[in-house]
C-alpha cells in the first residue's frame, strides 16, 4: 500500500493536485485495501477514509494506513470538510468520471476555497501495473476459473437449459471453491451463440449445438475472464470451421503480446487473421480487455488503442469471435499477463473443441 499512495502522490504533482478524493469503490480498495462504501481522501498531511457507520469497524479492519472517519451522527459535509483539511488538500483531483452530478454539487458547496482537478485516467493508469500481491490474487481466480471449465464438462449436456447451466456453474462455484461471480456468467448455446453477450435463457441445449460460455471466479476482489465453446455431439462444418479460425486467431492474439506492442497492434494480429478468412465483419468487438479489481479496466487491447503500450505486469484478455446471426457463434478468451518478454496464459483449460457426450 505505502508504494502505491507514493505512486499516486507523485503522479497527483505532476497533475497539479496536492490531494484526492477516490468514489470508486476499485480505487478506495487498491489504495486502503477496504472494499465497500466509503470515500478515500488522500493528501499531504494524511489519508481519512469516509465510511458509512455500518463499516466503520470493517474498515478500521482493513484500511491499516488510514484513519476511518464515520460521517453518523454528522452532516455527510461537515465531515468531507474536516477530512479535507486535516489531510492538508487545496488542490483536490476526484474522479469526474464516477461521480455523479448531485456528489459533485455537494462537494464543491461543502469545500469552498478547494479548487477541484479533474482525474481523467490517472486513477485507473495507476492500476494498469500489478504488483506481486495483486498477481497472487488473480493467478487463484484463474485457478479457480480453470477448474470451472472442467465442471463445464459435466455441467453442459442436452436436455439442459442455459439458465439451469449458468446456475449450476454459480453454484458449484460458491459451493466447491468458494469464489463469487467475476460477472454473469453467458451461456449461449445453438443460434443463441451469434449474440456475444447473450443472457442464459431457458432455451434447451441440444444435440449437436455449439454452446459459448463466458464466465470467471473472483478472488479477493481480482477478476478471473474466461469463453470457452463447447460443442454437444459432432457440430455442423460451418461450425467447426469457424471454431478453427477462432482459435487460430485467439492464439495469433496471444503470441502477439509482449512489451512495447501496442493494443492495436495486438488486436491487428488477431483481426486480420479472421478478416483473412472472410469474416472480418463478424467480429465486432475489441480483442480485449485489461482485468485486476474491475473486470473491464485499462490497459485496452483494442483497435483504437495505438497508444496504448503493453509493459510487463499488464494482466489482459484474448477474446476473438465470429458471430453469424442465424447460425450461431464462437468466442474463446484467456486471461494473460505480460512478462519481460512475452506473454503467460493464467488458465490451462485446453482451447482445443471439447465434444461432449
Ligand atoms: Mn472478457
Amino acid at each position: 500500500m505505502q508504494n502505491r499512495l507514493q505512486r499516486l502522490m507523485a503522479a497527483l504533482e505532476e497533475l497539479g493536485a496536492d490531494g484526492a478524493i477516490f468514489h470508486a469503490v476499485e480505487d478506495v480498495c487498491y489504495y486502503s485495501g477496504f472494499d465497500n462504501d466509503s470515500l478515500a481522501v488522500v493528501g499531504p498531511k494524511g489519508r481519512i477514509l469516509i465510511a458509512n457507520a455500518l463499516y466503520f469497524e470493517a474498515a478500521q479492519r482493513a484500511a491499516k494506513e488510514f484513519e476511518v472517519r464515520s460521517y453518523y451522527g454528522a452532516s455527510f459535509a461537515s465531515v468531507l470538510q474536516g477530512a479535507v483539511k486535516d489531510c492538508g488538500i487545496t488542490r483536490m483531483a476526484y474522479q469526474e468520471g464516477k461521480v455523479f452530478h448531485d456528489q459533485y454539487l455537494a462537494m464543491e458547496a461543502a469545500l469552498p476555497g478547494v479548487s477541484f482537478v479533474p482525474m481523467g485516467i490517472l486513477g485507473q493508469k495507476l492500476r494498469e501495473v500489478k504488483d506481486e500481491t495483486e498477481l497472487a490474487k488473480l493467478r487463484e481466480a484463474c485457478r479457480i476459473t480453470d477448474c470451472c471449465f472442467w465442471e463445464l464438462t459435466k455441467i453442459l449436456r442436452p436436455g439442459v437449459t442455459e439458465l439451469d447451466a449458468a446456475t449450476e456453474l454459480q453454484y458449484v462455484m460458491a459451493k466447491k471453491y468458494h469464489a463469487q461471480l467475476s460477472f454473469e456468467t453467458i451461456v449461449a448455446s445453438g443460434i443463441n451463440g451469434s449474440l456475444p453477450h447473450a443472457v442464459p435463457s431457458d432455451k434447451v441445449m441440444q444435440e449437436g449445438e455449439m454452446v459459448t460460455v463466458d464466465f470467471g471466479a473472483m478472488w479477493e476482489g481480482y477478476h478471473a475472464d474466461m469463453t470457452r465453446t463447447y460443442s454437444l455431439g459432432e457440430p455442423s462444418a460451418k461450425m467447426r470451421e469457424i471454431y478453427d479460425i477462432v482459435l487460430e486467431a485467439q492464439l495469433a492474439g496471444v503470441a502477439a503480446l509482449r512489451p512495447g506492442v501496442t493494443g492495436a497492434q495486438a488486436d491487428a494480429a488477431a483481426r486480420d487473421l479472421i478478416a483473412s478468412r472472410g469474416y472480418g465483419e463478424q467480429f465486432v468487438h475489441t480483442l480485449g480487455h485489461g482485468v485486476g479489481l474491475e473486470i473491464h479496466e485499462r490497459p485496452n487491447v483494442s483497435y483504437r488503442a495505438a497508444d496504448q503500450i503493453l509493459v510487463p505486469g499488464n494482466c489482459v484478455t484474448v477474446e476473438p469471435g465470429i458471430y453469424l446471426p442465424g447460425i450461431g457463434g464462437v468466442r474463446i478468451e484467456d486471461t494473460c499477463l505480460i512478462t519481460k518478454d512475452g506473454c503467460e496464459v493464467l488458465f490451462e483449460a485446453p482451447k482445443q473443441l471439447q465434444i461432449i457426450g
